[in-house]
């Protein structure tokens, strides 16, 4: 496979396979695919950006599972480190963001073996009285496979009572690497790459909406990469519920694998083409500016991604794997990431409804502050 021949394909609307993905990640010429993914996203979104005002809360970190990658969770209650929050003090940090509140709340935990399942109910039920229409995206797939097995329900069970609470929508995370071979050595304990796929598509069946994530740079291999995106695209073909997909840059700090390098910037930016090519059925692509670091995110939405995430506020799975990213971004430096990127900046809800399209920039941002100056002198 050529990058021309791939160009062919790409430029006729016609599928890539495994060999054309496997290709996009060993071509040489970075630029080159990046070029092509670009066409792709202007082809889909022209020059919009996605952001939304979000926040991030972890309500325990207690986790029955022993991933290799993460640097967040503690075996069990009471050792140093472990924490839980009250439901009260996990309202409390929506309550203390209502003057400028969040669209969306997002929430990803460990596996806490000793909480009701009644306590997730009441968090979501709080979330909901404090501000009604706030969207809840919470519990990835992996938990709502731990919930069933530990309470003894069926996905579409759990799934029912968590939506009847306020949930509205399920994130990315726990995807890893699907395959066996990676997955068996990074996160054997945990729901599988089928468990994690069946929870999508009985959420999807639902009517509730979900990312997708992979957690790239650290053990596995290019193959393991395209096999994980080719699952992807199939259960999509067959859903159609995907709304974004999250490459997750690998951090090492703290964790089973810190011996390991963290992915290179060239690594990142590839990573978001090549899922931009093959993801042809996945509508946004997410440059998640936590991981990637604000700047390489930025550079991201020239190379096939056309959302940045939000303002987040408050991250800590990724700072305790050593993030060097800030732990929030205003709504403003959001606007100018992606403005100075030469798009349009668009605020958007958790399902892409848009909130407000700000102008594109005629001129980057410095360009601009010199021609106000040479103004103001005239
Ligand atoms: O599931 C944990 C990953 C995920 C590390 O749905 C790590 O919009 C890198 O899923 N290095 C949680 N990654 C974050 C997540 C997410 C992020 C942004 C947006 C969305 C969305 C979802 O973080 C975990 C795991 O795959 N992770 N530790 C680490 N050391």
């Amino acid at each position: 496979m050529t990058i021309e021949s791939i160009a062919q394909k790409v430029q006729q609307g016609e599928r890539l396979d495994e060999s054309d993905a496997l290709a996009l990640f060993l071509e040489p010429d970075l630029l080159a695919v990046g070029a092509l993914a670009n066409t792709v996203r202007e082809r889909m979104h022209g020059d919009r950006t996605y952001f939304n005002r979000n926040m991030r809360i972890e309500v325990t970190n207690v986790c029955v599972a022993s991933c290799l990658f993460c640097s967040f969770a503690k075996l069990e209650e009471g050792a140093p480190g472990a924490h839980t929050m009250k439901v009260e003090e996990a309202w409390r940090e929506l309550e203390m963001r209502m003057d400028d509140p969040p669209s969306e709340v997002h929430i990803v935990n460990g596996l806490h073996p000793g909480l009701p399942f009644s306590y997730y109910e009441e968090l979501l039920r709080g979330f909901k009285r404090i501000k009604p229409d706030v969207h809840m995206k919470c519990f990835t797939a992996v938990e709502i496979h731990f919930f069933a097995q530990h309470y003894k329900m069926t996905y579409a069970e759990v799934l029912t009572r968590l939506r009847e609470a306020g949930l509205d929508s399920l994130p990315g995370g726990g995807a890893e690497i699907f395959h066996e071979d990676v997955r068996k050595r990074i996160s054997h304990d945990k729901a599988n790459a089928d468990e994690y796929l069946e929870v999508h598509r009985v959420a999807h069946r639902l009517g509730l909406r979900t990312n997708a994530t992979m957690l790239y740079g650290h053990i596995e291999t290019f193959e393991h990469r395209v096999d994980h995106l080719m699952r992807l695209r199939k259960l999509q073909d067959e859903t159609g519920g995907m709304q974004a997909f999250i490459p997750l840059a690998f951090h090492p700090d703290g964790n089973g694998m810190k011996n390991l390098p963290a992915p290179t910037a060239v690594d990142d930016l590839r990573t978001v083409a090549v899922s931009r090519l093959v993801l042809d059925n996945v509508p946004h692509i997410k440059a998640y500016w936590v991981s990637m670091t604000p700047k390489i995110a930025q550079l991201g939405l020239r190379f096939g991604a056309d959302d940045i995430d939000g303002t987040i506020v408050h991250e800590t799975i990724y700072h305790a794997a050593g993030s060097r990213s800030p732990q929030g971004l205003s709504y403003n430096e959001l606007v100018r990431l992606i403005r100075e990127a030469g798009r349009i900046p668009v605020e958007r809800d958790t399902l892409y409804n848009v909130v407000r399209e700000h102008p594109k920039s005629a001129l980057p941002e410095n360009a601009v502050k010199v021609r106000d100056r040479k103004a103001e002198r005239h």
